[in-house]
């Protein structure tokens, strides 16, 4: 089982070198609890110096599965539901910053938040629509640069788009790229999925799945709450899943005692 956690590395505020101490510090710790990667939630990508970053991760051993992406709705304002033609246009732009980072660490770029939430004074329609013509947008980008992009349905207190995995699925196939595969999120899944037939639907879907986000039912460690990560895990482990497993959780009462739960109790299931 391929595990990772997620960290921010706080670029945007940071100078360069904390930046990279950050994540030197980060790889040591993950590395002595067993971790394979980091996940990075980032900001502003290209403030960061890649080749120091691919150096530290090689010499570790450990990878960079994803870019998390959500802060430039939550940050900048920045999505691809937009009306304002100007404002969509800069979450695609963003989105490119974070491909070519990804081009070089070989991560994967996960499109979840930046889809926006709906304006009170415009239409659905007309919003759902300008999210699929950013998603095609960056679909192109990341087949010009061989990354391939991660699409998350996630929780409707959070978003108003795509919340539940067959409506995700159903667009994925309707865009139809080999760049864009899905991201299964435990939590969104507890919240939104009809638990009478959800694991039968996660094995028919798991062929499009790329990444998977682990949180337990109250968004903490797994294994703090109830949620049946015996039957989910077993489900991508008997059908061959070989990508990484990702703890993206509320860091209380800190990060390093969340990396620590997570792993013991996640490595006794796999
Ligand atoms: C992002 O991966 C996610 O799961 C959202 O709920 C953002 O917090
Ligand atoms: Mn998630």
């Amino acid at each position: 089982m391929l595990l990772s956690i997620v960290s921010g590395l706080n670029e945007s505020k940071s100078n360069g070198k904390d930046v990279i101490k950050k994540f030197s510090s980060l790889c040591q710790l993950l590395k002595s609890l067993n971790y394979d990667g980091i996940e990075l939630s980032l900001l502003e990508p290209e403030k960061i110096d890649v080749n120091k970053i691919i150096e530290i991760k090689d010499s570790y051993e450990m990878e960079i599965p994803a870019l998390g992406t959500g802060s430039t709705f939550i940050r900048f304002g920045y999505s691809f539901g937009d009306t304002q033609e100007s404002i969509r246009i800069k979450a695609i732009e963003r989105i490119e910053k974070y491909i070519e980072f990804a081009r070089e660490t070989q991560s994967k770029v996960i499109i979840g938040l930046i889809r926006g939430r709906y304006k009170y004074d415009s239409s659905p329609q007309k919003e759902r629509l300008n999210i699929i013509s950013s998603l095609k947008e960056c679909c192109w980008l990341a087949e010009n640069s061989n990354v391939q992009l991660l699409f998350e349905p996630i929780n409707r207190f959070e978003i108003d788009s795509y919340n539940t995995i067959s409506q995700s699925v159903e667009l994925i196939e309707e865009i139809g790229s080999n760049n864009l595969k899905l991201l299964v999120d435990s939590f969104h899944t507890y919240l939104e999925e009809d638990t009478a037939n959800i694991w039968d639907y996660l094995k028919e879907i798991a062929h499009n799945v790329g990444h998977i986000h682990l949180a337990d039912t109250t968004r903490r460690a797994p294994g703090s709450g109830h949620f049946d990560f015996k039957t989910f895990l077993n489900i991508f482990k008997d059908l061959g899943y070989a990508e990484f497993f990702s703890v993206e959780t509320i860091m209380n009462p800190s990060f390093e005692v969340i990396a620590k739960n997570s792993a013991k109790y996640l490595r006794t299931i796999l």
